[in-house]
């Protein structure tokens, strides 16, 4: 592959704190903001036209793209940077976030929350990804561009929001290193720009075959019977499944790398059982460390200076599931090593796979936020509490959670350096994910170890996966799972995916069933939920057979999913592609949010409406379509370019196959290692 290096940009505003998210080595180019001076369009500030990226422009600080018109400028007081769309531009990208895959017309703030109401009318959920590319070759300025805003701090991206005509990126330190990226290619030109990108950032982390396998998971299983229970209903409907996941019950009394021995007498034993029928069992780590004497990982913590302290030296005491805690400063590298080490009391007991929540970190209270609210109302006791007094008194309960003033109240010693965590708050997360990674080399080296986060930066996905959270058995998440995956991808994070059939609230048999229809094409495929919801087991369900079918589909299917999942983390490409990135000239294809391409030979189109028996498609070249109700059991038919109304019965999988291509399918098994990978069945086109 020839490296393009000038393609790429780099430019430093203010003193940015590193994020270790780009490993390649780019010389900076300081913006200069006294020098460059455009009179602004009005009073105070200065302002620097940075032109949109590519090659030396005499007016610019920041090298164009060979249009002098469109640039950004830099608004220092503002703390910002502007940029002028086109009409028809579209923005691709931001990771993990709300509504569509064109992110125009809303905005996004990166702030790593632990938020379950993923609603259009948010902005942050729990990933803080600042990559996207903007595109408006369709119109007269025939520009596109990528730009990484590489800062550990929240920031926001109003994509058209404020002004529909104008990206506006807000800072609240204007610290940051920016980085543009052009393509040297005429066509292909946005998967160029990822793929630099990507290039840039390192290799995706690589999931072992069997975490494509299904796995089940609840909110919590309690004990080793309840577990045993899954496996052999599973194993009696005939549905495939490769692992179960312990949530945070397993744990005594919500303490990380501790089991419940009640519940899970002899653990060892057990994982081996488990193990010996084919099913990876894969608990829950928590970031917050419980506050007891005697659990060696906290006396540990305080021995070895591991915890986040407040401004005046003491501990930061939050409480999250064990009560009061305390938070490891992952950001210290001799922190991570500790953190990392502890994994071990797992993988000693034969467990190969692991999930990281709370990392955002989560916070219930602090015990500073708890204090003040008992103050306030104590003297609210007795009084009459009119609107104000009452809503005040109200939101001094709800506020505990996740508070900025708690986030602005501890540190980290980071590179040397004590900084507040607010100001590094995206990094947590990742971090956290990061140590166990670099622990699994040391405690683990002949194992392939599944991963995956809650909160993540990119960089992370160097070391594992994520997975979106807590959703809910909603319709619209249904759609939103299938919108965030190329955002996700361009970012680096390939294995990812959805709790399948919603976290939260109770799920419906069509619903999981037009779920399932879907997420049998994403790398983690976990059926998950949470506590006091319906049980959404697929064995519960009333028409076994569908579900079986579905299942069987995924299993056939992961030989090809998983060689384009290896594909496209060795080639810096994305699995799941929205149309315009293949059909760039296509206008129409730029408006499709609700079609994928996955992987090189075919494209998904999901039904995602209650009692729908079909859907419209557009299909941006001719194509095969197969329509599965089975891995063994499709019809076949020609389609041409253009919009089609296709049926789509429950139950049934639309799959297009591009001109020239072909579906390899396996003979699908109960367990992923049981696939018999050598009598490949081949649909072609
Ligand atoms: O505040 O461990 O996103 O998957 O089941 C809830 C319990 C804490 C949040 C995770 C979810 C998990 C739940 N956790």
């Amino acid at each position: 592959m020839r490296i393009r290096r000038n393609m790429i940009r780099k430019y430093k505003i203010g003193n940015p704190i590193e994020t270790d998210s780009v490993i390649e080595a780019i010389p900076e180019i300081l913006i200069d903001q006294e020098k460059a001076v455009i009179p602004a369009s009005g009073e105070g500030g200065t302002e620097t036209i940075i032109p949109a990226s590519g090659d030396s422009n005499s007016k610019a600080v920041i090298p164009a793209l060979g249009d002098e018109n469109s640039g950004w400028i830099v608004d220092k007081h503002g703390k910002k940077l502007t940029f002028s769309m086109s009409s028809h531009a579209c923005i691709y990208g931001l990771g993990e976030q709300v509504r569509g895959i064109n992110k125009r017309g809303w905005h996004y703030v990166s702030f790593c929350s632990d938020d379950p109401h993923h609603e259009e009318g948010k902005t942050s959920l729990y990933g803080a990804h600042n990559f996207f590319v903007y595109d408006s070759r369709d119109c007269n300025d025939n520009i596109c561009f990528g730009m990484y805003v590489d800062t550990p701090g929240r920031v926001e991206f109003d994509m058209g929001y404020s002004d529909p005509d104008e990206i506006s990126i807000i800072f609240e330190d204007f610290d940051a290193y920016i980085y543009l990226l052009k393509s040297g290619h005429p066509s292909g030109t946005i998967m160029d720009i990822v793929r630099q990108f990507r290039r840039i950032i390192g290799r995706s982390y690589i999931a072992p075959m069997w975490a494509f396998g299904l796995g089940q998971s609840r909110w919590s299983y309690m004990n080793a019977d309840e577990v045993r229970g899954v496996a052999d209903s599973y194993d009696k409907a005939g549905i495939p499944l490769d692992s179960i996941y312990l949530d945070i019950d397993y744990m005594e009394r919500y303490k990380d790398f501790t089991v419940n021995d009640d519940a899970f007498p002899d653990f060892k034993e057990f994982v081996a059982e488990m193990s010996g029928r084919g099913i990876h069992l894969v608990p829950i780590i928590d970031a917050g460390v419980k506050i007891e004497e005697g659990y060696d990982v906290y006396e540990e913590g305080v021995k070895g200076n591991h915890f986040v302290k407040k401004e005046n030296g003491d501990l930061f005491t939050a409480a999250v599931w064990p009560g009061r805690v305390h938070f490891p400063d992952f950001l210290k590298e001799d922190t991570r090593r500790w953190f990392g080490d502890k994994y071990k009391v797992l993988t000693e007991a034969g467990i190969d796979g692991f999930w990281n929540d709370m990392n955002e970190p989560a916070i219930f209270y602090s015990e500073d936020g708890l204090k003040k609210v008992f103050e306030k109302i104590d003297g609210y006791k007795g009084k009459n509490l009119d609107i104000d007094s009452f809503f005040g008194f109200q939101g001094s309960v709800s506020g505990l959670c996740n508070s900025e003033e708690d986030y602005g109240s501890f540190y980290h010693e980071y590179k040397g350096q004590r900084i507040r965590h607010d100001k590094v708050h995206n990094l947590y997360g990742y971090n956290m994910t990061r140590a166990a990674a670099e622990a699994f080399d040391k405690i683990a080296p002949d194992k392939q170890i599944l991963m995956f986060s809650r909160a993540s930066y990119i960089g992370m996905h160097r070391y594992a996966g994520i997975w979106t959270g807590d959703n809910m058995s909603w319709w619209s998440h249904l759609l939103l799972s299938i919108q965030q995956l190329p955002g996700l991808n361009m970012c680096g994070f390939l294995y990812s995916g959805s709790d399948m059939g919603g976290f939260g609230g109770d799920v419906t048999e069509d619903l999981l069933i037009r779920w399932l229809s879907f997420a049998i094409f994403t790398p983690l495929l976990r059926d998950h939920s949470a506590m006091g919801t319906r049980r959404q087991e697929l064995y519960r369900f009333k028409d076994t057979d569908m579900f079986r079918n579905l299942v069987e589909l995924r299993y056939a299917l992961i030989p090809y999913l998983y060689a384009e999942y290896l594909w496209a983390a060795d080639n810096n490409e994305m699995l799941f592609k929205s149309l315009a990135f293949e059909h760039e000239e296509d206008a129409r294809a730029m408006e499709v949010e609700d079609e994928l391409l996955v992987g090189r030979s075919i494209m998904i189109a999901p039904v995602y409406t209650q009692n729908a028996s079909g859907r419209y498609v557009y299909l941006p070249e001719d194509m095969k379509m197969i329509r599965f109700r089975g891995y063994d059991d499709y019809d076949e038919e020609q389609m041409k370019a253009g919009d089609h109304y296709v049926r789509a019965q429950l139950g049934e999988v639309l799959v297009f196959i591009r001109k020239g291509h072909e579906l390899p399918l396996a003979m699908p098994d109960m367990r992923v290692r049981d696939i018999d990978t050598e009598n490949i069945h081949y649909i072609r086109n």
